[in-house]
């Protein structure tokens, strides 16, 4: 049952909240639910909570996090890092970001934009509500093309296509797909219920997952997890895993996949 539908008088922790935990950390991947990962805040952020959900101590090569940012809040100076590349995607409420000297733009739930390496950003919460958003961060391999332009969008403007052919199943590519300026790919992935991969995918490529809608059991490993909206997995290099939806309702997962690259 989702501990959400639980009801809990208040000021009692829920049956099972002491020791029980859906969440698992292995050598090579990490299933993370959101109610045991605990605040944490920022320097280049003033009011905002952050939520670490990958980072280099876990093994991943990247950092993925969520940003609570409270009205009034957001960056208190611009974000620039040196080689680090960042992709933002709004969970939900409306931020407005600017990017190197481009206008500032707002962006609402399915708002996006990718920010090259060394390319200064603000992000701030000029509204009344809460906004949540989903931040990456990661180290840009550079190649001999020059790095790509910043991109500042919506998932709205972005086609659903579906390489597999298996029905049920649709891929938005979110940064453009084959241009080899880019080393990672964030991609929309949304199943029907009765769809999956076709194979146990096992590659070398790593993944960051974050659980936008719906629910379903993943295979991570040798085992399998349920999983629903606003968990996040954390796949290493070489960790097999498959998929398939078990709720009512569609499911649609954000995926980082690092790609484009060798490791020689
Ligand atoms: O593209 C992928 O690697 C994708 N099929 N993997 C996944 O969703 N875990
Ligand atoms: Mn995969």
């Amino acid at each position: 049952m989702h501990p959400r539908s639980l009801k809990i008088p208040a000021g009692r922790l829920p049956p099972g909240a002491i020791g029980h935990n859906r969440g698992v950390v292995r050598r090579n991947y990490a299933f993370m639910p959101p109610e045991g990962v605990l605040k944490s805040r920022l320097p280049a952020y003033d009011l905002t909570v952050v939520r670490f959900l990958a980072a280099p101590v876990l093994g991943a090569q990247f950092a993925q996090f969520v940003l609570e940012v409270a009205p009034g809040g957001g960056s208190n100076r611009a974000v620039v890092e040196t080689g680090v590349q960042h992709f933002l995607f709004v969970l939900s409420g409306a931020v407005v970001i600017r990017v190197g000297a481009d206008q500032p733009a707002e962006l609402t739930g399915g708002g996006f934009a990718y920010i090259p390496p060394g390319v200064a950003f603000t992000l701030k919460n000029e509204g009344r509500d809460e906004v949540r958003v989903l931040a990456l961060r990661k180290r840009y391999e550079a190649i001999d093309l020059p790095p790509p332009e910043p991109i500042v969008s919506h998932r709205d403007r972005v086609p659903r296509e579906n390489p597999t052919g298996l029905e049920g199943r649709g891929f938005q590519y979110l940064l453009p797909f084959g241009d080899m300026r880019f080393d990672f790919e964030m991609n929309l992935m949304w199943f029907q219920t009765g769809a999956s991969f076709p194979d146990v995918e096992t590659h070398i490529m790593e993944h960051g997952l974050y659980m936008l809608e719906g629910q379903g059991l993943y295979f991570l490993g040798q085992e399998w997890h349920e999983i629903w909206a606003e968990d996040f997995i954390w796949m290493g290099g070489f960790c097999p895993q498959q998929f398939y939806p078990t709720g009512f309702g569609d499911v649609e997962y954000l995926l980082y996949k690092n790609v484009n690259r060798d490791v020689a």
